[in-house]
């Protein structure tokens, strides 16, 4: 049978690396868009990389969302059956830093794929696109989002999702492309860069056990969010470009926690109990040390947004039932396994240092 071939873009982040090898388990050929850089981005990738003058089934290609001509030439080449638009400023924060980027790459980035199916008139692709909880910034009465309810964006990242949001249903109707969204709650992994909270406190508890003196500065604790593991994660993915119909889907651990909740589980998992006092900006997290108070934990403003998404919380109801959703990772194994590569990760930098 002849092999199918699925194009990736994002796929030196998080949920690409995870996909990409799911999808070689799946004996599938992968083509990977990467981004020129000075250093290499590949970590995540590179145990899957074979050089391609060798049999391999994992390619790469230079590209950029930004570039329409480098999107169009790929799948003109590739000719892929399914194409997972993973790529994106995905960081919320940096997004009010760099809202035109975060725009051209998150939301017109998109577009420049879709019209590239459209006007290659390739209308077999399969299209993913990786829309997000960010979506639903507001919680009017509602304790869980699902497919049906209200879109209020916070940030220039959510705003510009939503355009891809909407133009991915747009194509679907207007063009019959099956186009179909994910809107992923957050999902973390021992992959996840090291700016999102959830690894920024796994890294930094770890080489805490292992003695270093930092302290971690961090802004709102009290955000809630729902939050899942990255490999449970891209198996729905593709689920969804198996069905029959092009459709939306919510996938969401259905729980949700504040910030301040992941720290105290990653400290338990370490056997850190950590303690809290004061308020606001004043608030810090200590620990004791042979029996002395340690601050290990303290607020900068400048990790605050300027508008926040206080509270997420999904509901798979549909793709439990037509996507057989069924998380392996509960919430504490989810938090363990971050917390146990980077223990790995903590101890290797701690051997090189002497
Ligand atoms: P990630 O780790 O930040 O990966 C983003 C990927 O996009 C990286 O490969 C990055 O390349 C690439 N990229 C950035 N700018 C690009 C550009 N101009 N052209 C081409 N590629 C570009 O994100 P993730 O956590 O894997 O998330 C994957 C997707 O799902 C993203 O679209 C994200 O917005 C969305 N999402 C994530 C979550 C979550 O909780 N993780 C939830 C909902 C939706 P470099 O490696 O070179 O930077
Ligand atoms: O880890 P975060 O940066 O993730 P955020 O903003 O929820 O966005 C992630 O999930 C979205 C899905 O809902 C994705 F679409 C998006 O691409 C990304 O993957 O922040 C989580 C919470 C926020 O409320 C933030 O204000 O943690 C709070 N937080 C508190 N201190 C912090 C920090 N966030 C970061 N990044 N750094 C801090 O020091």
């Amino acid at each position: 049978m002849k092999k199918k071939i699925a194009l990736i873009t994002g796929t030196t982040g998080q949920d690409g690396s995870y996909l990409a090898e799911l999808l070689l388990k799946k004996k599938y050929k992968v083509h990977g868009l990467i981004r020129k850089s000075s250093s290499f981005n590949t970590k995540r990738i590179d145990h899957l990389y074979i050089d391609p003058h060798n049999r391999t089934n994992f390619f790469l290609h230079y590209g950029d969302l930004t570039d329409s001509n480098s999107i169009y030439n790929l799948i003109h080449n590739i000719r892929p059956n399914e194409i997972y638009n993973l790529g994106a400023q995905s960081h919320v924060g940096v997004s009010f830093e760099n809202p035109e980027y975060t725009a051209e790459v998150s939301g017109i980035g998109t577009l420049r794929v879709l019209e590239a199916i459209r006007f290659l008139k390739m209308k077999n692709i399969k299209f993913y696109q990786a829309s997000t909880s960010e979506l639903f910034g507001e919680k009017y009465k509602q304790k869980t989002f699902n497919e049906q309810s209200k879109f209020h964006p916070k940030s220039p990242y959510g705003a510009a999702k939503l355009y891809s949001y909407w133009i991915t249903s747009v194509y679907r109707e207007a063009y019959g492309l099956f186009a179909c969204n994910g809107i992923l709650f957050n999902h973390e992994s021992p992959r996840r860069g090291e700016t999102f909270v959830t690894r920024k406190i796994t890294r930094f508890l770890t080489r805490k056990k292992l003695g270093s003196n930092e302290i971690l500065y961090l802004g709102n604790l009290d955000a809630k969010r729902d939050w899942g593991h990255a490999k449970d994660y891209v198996e729905m993915q593709w689920k969804i470009l198996q069905q029959k119909k092009p459709e939306d889907y919510v996938i969401a651990s259905g729980e949700t926690r504040t910030v301040r909740e992941f720290i105290n589980t990653a400290g338990k998992l370490l056997n850190m109990k950590i303690y809290w006092t004061g308020k606001g900006l004043k608030e810090v997290g200590y620990i004791y040390e042979d029996g002395r108070k340690r601050t290990i934990i303290k607020i900068d403003k400048k990790y605050f947004r300027p508008n926040e998404v206080d509270y997420l919380r999904g509901s798979s109801k549909k793709a439990y039932k037509k996507l057989n959703f069924k998380p392996k990772y509960s919430f504490i194994n989810l938090v363990r396994d971050m917390i146990d590569e980077d223990l790995l990760l903590a101890q290797e930098e701690l051997n090189k240092k002497y």
